[in-house]
């Protein structure tokens, strides 16, 4: 039975829905999980996931007084019950808009909104939220009958003066057919409710079917509620028309009206031709009968500007009928079936369009954004680990070389060093020796010793001798203090050279320096000794010897003075000799002790370095498995979403 088509069809929508709700939430509370949501997103998530929750199916049945709405209305839902369970009579019977719903946190009841709310501020929507201002009838699920009793108030009506009337908003004076009312007793009947909300556990209503039963007449036109917000939400509105009046002018406005300027393409919108068994003319063949029903539906759906195909003609009142007698014959010949097929088909992939549009659009949404956002941290961090991998490779080796070469190179500079102290005390021997033959101990011992030898000497060659001696010793001590000044000039400009080619050190050319000048001053006084003996004191008596004293020790001290500068000069050139070494050396000892400290630094920050990487890379992993995680969340929601196989595309327009 197409019924049950309905049901199952209705119900693999709600488990559609269902799968896609707690996947979202899956998304929305992953995000907050993550600390990814930002407050709108996680605010457009939460209204997607109420959305979801709420999801309802709203169907609403429109048409003027009379067509049949309530009858269509228990025949495709109600069957079941065996008897009309809204009340459906002739006249206008349906006094208010009535909705028929299911929430499990309140009890089956039937609830009725006053009409003397009309004159109150708010809207139904706002009244909806004050359980107090409507009046509760429960219903009883086990009677049928006490349930279709209690359904009855729906039609309860009021008299009321024209005045009130007026002030509900409910008549224009003006109207033909209010005045022809009141001019009877002054009074008008008008509707005792202005709503009606039934909490009904069936089967559709449960899984978020809502039913909109409307009454005709110009019920629409005085609820603003229901031109602004019931209709337009109402996901498939089926509008009626009755073979027996065919299409009227209140017909046409109505769907002018309310129904044709709110159908958008997403919206199914069913028209039907109420009453066909009016038609079934037991004279005529069932040729005959279906080419009048053919032909009543082509003029209805001409007069509706719709194709034809649109149109259903069903008798609800038989079908009714054939489901409580279970009469298969009856219900085919009613059409009911096509019609809560075509329902069937229309509703459930349009409302599934709907809602998975809005839900692809929100979380596509959250989910690009946040891809985004990862995306960049992502590269962010990769720039980040990039850049100290970079130094890092680079520096490693480097540093690692660093460490190595300054140890190296410390090691084989204290090892220099080592040679070099030991060169300073050969330098140190030498230098003393130096000094030794060319200090003033050595030449004052000289000179006293040929003092001695003049005054011992009573004879002029005696004197010559002791003076030839002494030029000769002072000679001898300047030969083998320059070959000794040679001999550690030698060997600095060779220490020089070592620490230059090992050490780097700066390559100093010790200063070259001979005793040349103080040898040639000293045969220059020779010279002037032998020029003056040769011609005063050759010929010198006893009582000259005095003179060649004193003559000598002028000389003497000459010698001394030259000696004095030699050896100040000798001091200088060693100092001059060594002091670049030292300071070299020191020098190269604190570069040395720089390099090792900086390497060491580098080399610490090197491992600070791995740690930060490590941090960074596990930063990414956690950055990586985000997207991981939200492509698969994505994905889950893209399946769920993909269950609906053709999209909005069947929708019909019109
Ligand atoms: N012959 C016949 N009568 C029907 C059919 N459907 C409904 N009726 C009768 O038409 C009358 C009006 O039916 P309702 O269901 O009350 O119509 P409605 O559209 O709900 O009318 P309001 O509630 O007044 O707006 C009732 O007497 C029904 O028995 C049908 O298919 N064939
Ligand atoms: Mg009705």
């Amino acid at each position: 039975m197409t019924p049950a088509t309905l049901v199952d069809e209705f119900e693999h929508y709600s488990a559609w829905r269902d799968a896609l709700y707690v996947r979202v939430e899956a998304l929305r509370d992953w995000l907050t999980s993550q600390e990814l949501g930002d407050n709108e997103s996680d605010l457009r998530l939460g209204q997607l996931l109420g959305r979801l929750q709420e999801d309802t199916l709203n169907v609403a049945f429109v048409a003027e007084f009379s067509r049949g709405k309530s009858e269509l209305i228990n025949a495709i839902f109600f069957s079941d019950y065996r008897q009309r369970v809204l009340p459906s009579s002739a006249g206008r019977t349906t006094m208010c808009p009535t909705e028929l719903y299911y929430t499990p946190t309140l009890r089956p009841s039937l609830r009725l909104l006053p009409i003397d709310t009309k004159t109150q501020d708010g809207s139904i929507g706002d009244f909806k939220h004050n359980a107090d201002a409507w009046t509760e009838f429960p219903l009883n699920l086990d009677s049928a009958d006490e349930m279709s009793a209690t359904l009855m108030r729906l039609a309860d009506t009021i008299d009321v003066d024209a005045a009130t009337a007026e002030a509900y908003g409910l008549i224009n004076p003006n109207d033909a057919e209010t005045a022809r009312n009141l001019a009877r007793d002054g009074s008008i009947a008008i509707p005792r409710w202005r709503h009606a909300l039934i909490n009904f556990p069936h089967p559709l209503l449960k899984q978020g079917l809502v039913i909109l039963d409307t009454p005709g007449l110009n019920a629409i036109g005085t609820e603003p509620e229901l031109t602004l917000n019931m209709l337009p939400s109402a996901h498939a509105v089926l509008f009626l028309l009755a073979a027996d009046t065919g299409v009227t002018k209140s017909d046409i406005e109505i769907w002018r009206q309310h129904i044709a300027p709110v159908q958008g393409a997403s919206r199914a919108r069913l028209v039907v031709l109420n009453k066909i068994d009016g038609l079934w003319d037991e004279l005529k063949t069932p040729a005959e009968i279906d080419a009048e029903i053919a032909k009543q539906v082509a003029s209805s759906a001409a007069l509706l500007d719709l194709p034809a195909s649109q149109v259903y003609p069903v008798s609800a009142q038989k079908a009714l009928v054939a489901k409580v007698r279970n009469d298969t014959a009856l219900l085919v010949k009613s059409r009911l079936p096509e019609l809560e097929e075509a329902l069937t088909q229309e509703l459930i992939p349009c409302k599934q369009a709907l809602v998975s549009e809005s839900t692809q659009a929100g979380v596509e949404d959250a989910v690009v954004k946040t891809t985004e956002l990862l995306e960049t941290r992502l590269a962010t961090l990769q720039d980040q680990v990039d850049e100290l991998q970079g130094l890092r490779g680079k520096n490693r080796d480097a540093i690692q070389h660093m460490m190595i070469k300054a140890n190296q190179d410390k090691q084989q500079f204290e090892r220099g060093l080592e040679q070099f102290n030991a060169l300073r005390n050969v330098f140190a021997v030498q230098v003393d020796a130096l000094r030794k033959r060319l200090g003033m101990d050595t030449l004052q011992r000289e000179v006293r010793q040929t003092r001695r030898a003049m005054e011992k000497s009573h004879f002029s060659v005696g004197l010559r001798e002791a003076m030839g001696h002494f030029f000769r010793q002072v000679d001898d001590n300047l030969k083998a203090s320059a070959t000794s000044i040679q001999e550690i000039r030698a060997m600095m400009t060779a220490m020089y050279q070592k620490f230059s080619d090992e050490h780097g050190l700066a390559a100093v050319n010790p200063p070259d320096y001979s005793l040349r000048k103080y040898r040639k001053e000293m045969a220059r006084l020779e010279q002037i000794f032998d020029e003056r003996f040769n011609t005063v004191f050759k010929m010198l008596t006893l009582g000259q010897h005095q003179l060649t004293s004193r003559f000598f020790e002028s000389l003497a001290s000459k010698v001394v003075q030259v000696f004095e500068l030699a050896n100040r000069e000798t001091e200088s050139w060693l100092k001059a000799l060594i002091t670049p070494m030292e300071t070299q050396v020191r020098e190269h000892k604190i570069q040395l002790k720089r390099r090792l400290e900086s390497v060491s630094r580098i080399h610490a920050a090197t491992e600070t370095l791995d740690d930060r990487i490590a941090e960074l890379e596990t930063a990414m992993e956690t950055v990586s498995d985000q997207l991981d995680n939200l492509a698969r969340i994505n994905t889950r929601i893209a399946d769920a979403l993909s269950d609906n196989p053709d999209g909005a595309e069947w929708v019909k327009t019109a």
